[in-house]
């Protein structure tokens, strides 16, 4: 199975003339005429791979749409680290910002600012307050990512013991809520498994892993870890590759085929999931050219062509929703690139 289908090039065509005849709130060079708008893909920090996927899908739906696309962010994923790159992207007037939010609110005043300067405002992968932006770009349902996290590792630990999570940063907004609902559904669904311990690592390599050897140190009968980010599980799963845990402590999660392969075919890891990052950064930059392109307002019922992927509507709370995760395996990781 492979996330790709037909590149809808007429209506990529039809798009980007849109942009440059209507160039509202675009780069700030309306009198110039030609491309008019810049998106600003603003990750939660530099050097993640699965970032790296999302601003490529993101530069391919610009190239398509004739827009340009530039990715900035900070080196660290702390709530504030992303305010300055928002603030110049509002000085700069670009069309629209594409951003992962490290935080729910600790970039909402600087957000609002680029909005009332004409910047609309996609939130991608980890959304702020509803109230800080246009559109939320969800990659899949936040109930479906966090059942499908424990059905794995349920699984994996043959349905009883202790388990851990390590998150991303304590702030994220993304991985908080798959956590809640996790919590909830091991309460009411799981009586035989007992979360011990939710460490962040900061979508740090070095802090995760770091992390991963306190929580084995620390829980002697620990059967599994959970791990909702790819630089978490790909920390987690290098630890436990070449420590006595090996084979002993389950490591699944949110991972990259590409981080984890190794992890995979040297038995570390048996199964995880994702959805497709690059997918998810394409959408975003779809739905926010449409919304700099005033296509849409981002009202509940809003419909825009996105193109490969065909067309999607706005939800509830401004949100849209990419799809379903996916579970890599040795039977299937050879298939990805990503
Ligand atoms: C990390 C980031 C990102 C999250 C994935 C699963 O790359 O924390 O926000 O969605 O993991």
């Amino acid at each position: 199975m492979k996330f790709t289908s037909v590149l809808a090039a007429g209506t990529a065509a039809v798009l980007a003339l849109g942009l440059t005849a209507c160039g509202s709130g675009g780069g700030g060079d309306d009198a110039g005429g030609t491309d008019a708008v810049t998106i600003t893909v603003l990750p939660k920090n530099l050097g993640n791979p699965y970032f790296e996927a999302s601003t490529t899908g993101a530069e391919e739906a610009g190239e398509e749409l004739g827009v340009t696309v530039e990715e900035v962010g900070p080196d660290t994923a702390s709530p504030d680290a992303q305010v300055p790159f928002i603030n110049t992207a509002a000085q700069q007037g670009v069309g629209a910002l594409v951003v992962s939010a490290n935080d729910p609110t600790a970039i909402g005043d600087a957000l609002e600012e680029a909005r009332s300067a004409g910047t609309k405002v996609v939130t991608f992968d980890s959304d702020t307050e509803p109230q800080f932006r246009d559109i939320f770009v969800n990659q899949a349902s936040p109930e479906g990512i966090a059942d499908k996290q424990l059905e794995l590792v349920a699984e994996q630990i043959g349905g009883e013991g202790e388990i851990a999570i390590l998150s991303a940063s304590a702030n994220a907004t993304n991985q908080n809520a798959w956590i809640a609902l996790m919590e909830e559904k091991l309460a009411s669904d799981y009586p035989d498994i007992e979360l011990v311990e939710t460490v962040y690592g900061d979508d740090d390599d070095q802090t995760s892993f770091d992390k991963t050897a306190a929580l084995l140190q620390s829980h002697p009968d620990l059967k599994g870890i959970v791990s909702p980010t790819t630089v978490g599980i790909a920390a987690a799963a290098r630890y436990v590759s070449t420590s006595e845990y090996k084979g002993k402590v389950a490591v699944t999660g949110l991972g990259t085929p590409n981080q984890m392969r190794e992890y995979v075919e040297d038995g570390t890891v048996e199964a995880f999931a994702l959805w497709n990052p690059t997918d998810l950064g394409y959408l975003a930059t779809q739905a926010a050219a449409a919304l700099a392109a005033g296509d849409i307002t981002g009202e509940e019922g809003d419909t825009f062509e996105a193109g490969r992927l065909g067309e999607f509507t706005v939800g509830a709370d401004g949100e849209v929703l990419l799809g379903d995760p996916y579970v890599y395996d040795e039977a299937n990781i050879g298939d990805f690139d990503f």
